[in-house]
Parts: C-alpha cells; structure tokens; sequence
C-alpha cells in the first residue's frame, strides 16, 4: 500500500449508492478505503470489487478464529478482489501464521490488531498488546492496529516494532483522536469513518484531514 495521504476511510456506510458516492468524492485524499461488516453484510462481499476501482481495499473482518477457519475466511475475502485484511492477534501465533499464509500466497497484506481505540480496548487488549506486536513482527505481518485515541500507545508500539512493521490507527474525529498527532506518534495511516462519511461534504472533510496530515508531516 503506497503512502500518500496518509489517510484510510472506513467506510462504515450500509447502502451500495452511498458507499460508490463517498467513494468516488473523497478517493483522491485517501490511499485505501476500509470496508466491513456493516458495508459488506449489507451489500454483498461483491462490493470491494466495486470499490476496488476508488482505491485499495482494506478488508476488516477482526479475523479472530482457529488456523483452519482463519485460512478459509482469507481466501474468500483475496477472491473477492481485497488488497489486505485486519486479522485479530489475541487468538494466538498459529491462528496468524494461517492468515499470513494465505496473504502470502496472493501477494496480499495482513494487518493485526494490536490495541483498540475504544475505552474497552484498554480492558482486556491493552495488558496484552505489546505481546501482539511481538508475534506480528516475528510472524511477517504488513503492519498493526493501534489506537489513535491513545497516542501515547502508539508510540510504545512503534518502539518495540522499530520500522519493521506499518501502523494504521483508528480513533480520529468522532471517538476523539487528533490525525497529526498520531501521525507524529508514528502512525503511518490514521482511519477515519464518520468525520468524513457522515460530514455534509464528505470531499470537504476529508480534504481537511489530508491536509492537516500534510502540515504535519512537513513540520509546518
Ligand atoms: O470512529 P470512526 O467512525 O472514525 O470509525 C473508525 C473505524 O475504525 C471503524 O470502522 C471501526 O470499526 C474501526 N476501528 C476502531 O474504531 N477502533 C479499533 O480499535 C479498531 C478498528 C478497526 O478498524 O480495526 C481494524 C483497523
């Protein structure tokens, strides 16, 4: 995945028209659109392929299950035309090395959740998180979840994963989180829903983002 903006919209819509239009508006400032259960469950899987055309995909099924069944859900969501897939971590090093596998064999990326944005996420996943990050390096991950809301996190991320590995974070806008301030933690992509989706222009918003990131990134 090519780093541009700096920006993944999750399009977190649950009408086929509404996610093309979104899509089609605010392409240019974002470098992969997230698509995932809500979009997917209410359109078909056949809409990545649709969305594919905008951008990259980013296929969030939180995959979380044993090797065998990790393995058949990532082949389905690679047919289905998708560039990379968020699988969860806490289901351990074997139920990852499945979905790696069958990234690997259609040249496809793999994101593991190492923490989430929500304050539940620093109930049961936070204590175990940088474990996560460990077995994601070790096990040939593309790049890791952590939360935009907690920056902090993930700049103790980015010191155990060094340059290793991408981070893309979520959390910015509506749960709270600042885009350049993640990106100044060491997030490479922060992921934004409904501060665009949702935005009376969601050209307009996305826009401001992506230039907030800009100044950020050129220390302006
Ligand atoms: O809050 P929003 O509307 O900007 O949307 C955030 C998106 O990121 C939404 O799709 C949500 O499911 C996802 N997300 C989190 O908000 N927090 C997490 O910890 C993890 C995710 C996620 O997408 O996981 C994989 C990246």
């Amino acid at each position: 995945m090519e780093r541009n903006t700096c920006m993944i919209l999750a399009l977190d819509v649950t009408d086929r028209e509404e996610a093309l239009k979104i899509a089609e508006d605010v392409w240019e400032f974002v470098d992969a659109i997230k698509v995932g259960y809500p979009l997917v469950l209410a359109t078909g899987l056949d809409i990545i392929r649709e969305l594919a055309e905008f951008a990259p995909i980013i296929a969030d099924f939180k995959v979380a299950d044993i090797p065998n069944t990790n393995r058949l859900i990532c082949d389905q969501v690679f047919e289905a035309g998708a560039d990379a897939i968020i699988v969860q971590g806490f289901t351990g090093r074997d139920s990852l090395d499945a979905c790696i596998e069958i990234a690997s064999e259609y040249r496809k990326d793999v994101f593991v959740v190492s923490e989430m944005s929500h304050p539940g996420g620093a109930e049961f996943l936070q204590p175990a998180a940088e474990a996560i990050a460990k077995i994601a390096l070790e096990a040939g991950a593309f790049g890791l979840v952590a939360p935009a809301t907690r920056p902090e996190r993930v700049k103790k991320i980015r010191k155990i994963i060094g340059d290793k590995l991408t981070i893309i974070s979520p959390g910015v806008g509506a749960q709270g989180g600042k885009a350049s301030d993640v990106i100044a933690a060491g997030a490479d992509w922060v992921i934004v829903g409904r501060s665009i989706y949702k935005a009376e222009s969601p050209k307009e918003a996305a826009c401001e983002i992506a230039e907030e990131i800009r100044a950020e990134l050129c220390g302006e």
